[in-house]
């Protein structure tokens, strides 16, 4: 078994324990189970859906589906004096850094990100504005990339720290982040994208390195990633609810 591969399943191990303590709470309410009909085996159901459904494939499309016209969404052009200078540079100074609770902390550069075991796949991405597009995504896939990094047993989410500023009034505060937890990091589907329709990351779709995270909505594909932070907890980090976004009202769980 893999190093990704036991994390993942450390990760649905975590993920059953609260979905029991939820589905034990959701039984005790049912008037079936008041009624002492077969509880063991709703208990099972619920138990059972909230291990496996997490780890199936987002739906994938053919090239025919792609959208002509994939808007692009939040941050369309950082003003960020770092990433200004990395664009203007073509991103060859560009290194992605991997650090927080792993055993070798990594900074890669485009080369080094486009060696790694990719993936690439059709698929939707939903905004919470009410607008859906599919594109093809291309890119390293996560799960090696950890594996490379050697999580720390700690380690429970993962941080993606992003080069802009989304809030500009809000000081360090305003700028762009996600997290997510190891059953997202470790699914197949969740990509390290360079690629968008065949061709580099586009500085409006968040060049030169963005996530997929196929099972999530919009909000929660980071753009213009600079580093990822393995942690035990977010709560200490900006607004301390896990995302921009999520400091602002959104949902930290935002799968389907
Ligand atoms: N760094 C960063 N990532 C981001 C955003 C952003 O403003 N900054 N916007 C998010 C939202 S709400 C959506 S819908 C998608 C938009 O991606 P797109 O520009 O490729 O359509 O990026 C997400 N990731
Ligand atoms: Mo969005």
């Amino acid at each position: 078994m893999t190093a990704s591969r036991r994390t993942w399943l450390r990760g649905l191990a975590a993920a059953g324990a609260a979905a029991l303590v939820s589905a034990c709470d959701r039984i005790a309410g049912d008037p079936a189970v008041r009624a002492g009909l077969r509880g063991a085996e709703r208990l099972n159901l619920g138990l059972h859906r909230v291990l496996f459904d997490r780890r199936t494939l987002a739906r994938e499309y053919p090239d025919s589906a792609i959208s002509p016209d994939f808007r692009a969404n939040g941050s369309i052009d950082p003003a960020d004096p770092a990433y200004r200078a990395l664009a203007a540079g073509g991103f060859a100074d560009y290194r992605l850094v991997v650090d927080g609770l792993v055993e070798r902390p990594l900074s890669l550069d485009l080369a080094a990100l486009r060696a790694l075991p990719s993936r690439s796949q059709v698929t939707r991405h939903d905004c919470v504005e009410g607008w859906s597009a599919i594109a093809r995504w291309t890119g390293a896939r996560l799960a090696p990339v950890l594996d490379q990094a050697g999580l720390k047993p700690e380690a429970r989410f993962l941080v993606f720290h992003c080069f802009d500023t989304l809030d500009p009034e809000a000081g360090e505060d305003g700028r762009y982040y996600e997290s997510i937890d190891l059953v997202d990091a470790l699914h197949p589907q969740t990509l390290l994208a360079y690629e968008m329709n065949g061709a580099p990351l586009s500085v409006a779709h968040g060049a030169p390195v963005r996530l997929r995270v196929e099972r999530q909505l919009g909000y929660k594909h980071a753009k213009y990633i600079r580093r990822i932070e393995a942690v035990a907890d977010y709560s200490h980090i900006s607004g301390g609810k896990g995302g921009f976004w999520e400091d602002r009202g959104y949902e930290w769980y935002a799968g389907s």
